[in-house]
């Protein structure tokens, strides 16, 4: 059951501040669609922001997969994200422990820290890795979403290891604001849930990755934001494909609030 509104939630005490400003935008915008950018230039990824930016809630991008990647590029896309009030998410999964996982975070050719207002990170090594991350992001107000579930098939994160994740992000509020979850892994309504492998038809790729529609990740299984790729990247007309999402993802949400 969701109980509450994203407004609601919003104004909630304990909630992290940037949770605070994403669901807050979610409900000016009336968008719980965040956009996988999982494109290999930089300009068509900030074609894309500049295009999409109004229907969405959350850019997700894999920096590591663009071929032409520069700060420049990434100064610009922050420029779109303020413009079009959408947050940035670096689908980084860092994995490794404390030390590491900050140089990667802060360092390197990507500077992460200094352009995205989310990253995410498996829980598999332990709290270190929040810790890791919080030392380098949270002094700048970033947030992070801890992996609990996988879309993909035959996914080891679940049971015991998704009540894990959903433990680490409890003993650490101040830097963890939500999950990457397949459904709803904690009644908490200040932590936000964000749902990959979403499609307007059920099914699946090649390589793995399982499809489920807005309205069962929104309506029945109780996650916050759907996150698209292919079902927008691949359609004749993007912008189009976008708004198709939004509207389902929104309707989802208004629907299941109703039927409370
Ligand atoms: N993603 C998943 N499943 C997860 C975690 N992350 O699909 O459990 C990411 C992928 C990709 C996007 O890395 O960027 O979400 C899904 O893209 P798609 O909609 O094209 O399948």
């Amino acid at each position: 059951k969701r109980e509450q509104s994203y407004a609601e939630r919003a104004q909630l005490p304990n909630v992290h501040p940037l949770a605070r400003k994403l669901l807050t935008l979610m409900e000016e915008k009336r968008s719980n669609l965040c956009v996988s950018a999982d494109v290999t230039s930089g300009e068509e990824l900030l074609q894309l922001a500049e295009s999409l930016g109004p229907k969405i809630c959350v850019l997700k991008t894999h920096v590591d997969i663009l071929k032409d990647f520069t700060l420049d590029l990434s100064q610009k896309l922050q420029a779109v994200a303020d413009q079009h009030h959408f947050l940035i998410f670096e689908d980084r999964k860092f994995a490794d422990i404390g030390n590491t996982v900050k140089h990667q975070y802060e360092g390197g050719a990507y500077q992460i820290s200094s352009w995205s207002h989310i990253v995410n990170a498996h829980a598999v090594p332990g709290p270190g890795v929040v810790r890791g991350l919080s030392a380098a992001g949270q002094p700048l107000g970033r947030g992070c979403l801890l992996i609990a579930q996988m879309s993909s098939s035959g996914s080891l994160a679940t049971g015991g290891y998704t009540t894990a994740a959903v433990q680490m992000a409890e003993e650490h509020p101040d830097f963890v604001m939500g999950f990457i979850c397949c459904s709803k892994v904690t009644q908490n309504p200040q932590f936000i849930h964000m749902t990959p492998g979403v499609q307007l038809e059920t099914g699946g790729d090649a390589l793995g990755q399982q499809y489920a529609t807005p309205e069962e990740v929104i309506g029945r299984r109780g996650s916050d934001i759907i996150i698209v790729g292919r079902g927008i990247l691949e359609a004749s007309d993007r912008l189009k494909a976008a708004e198709s999402y939004r509207r389902a993802g929104w309707d989802a949400y208004t629907k299941a609030r109703s039927s409370q």
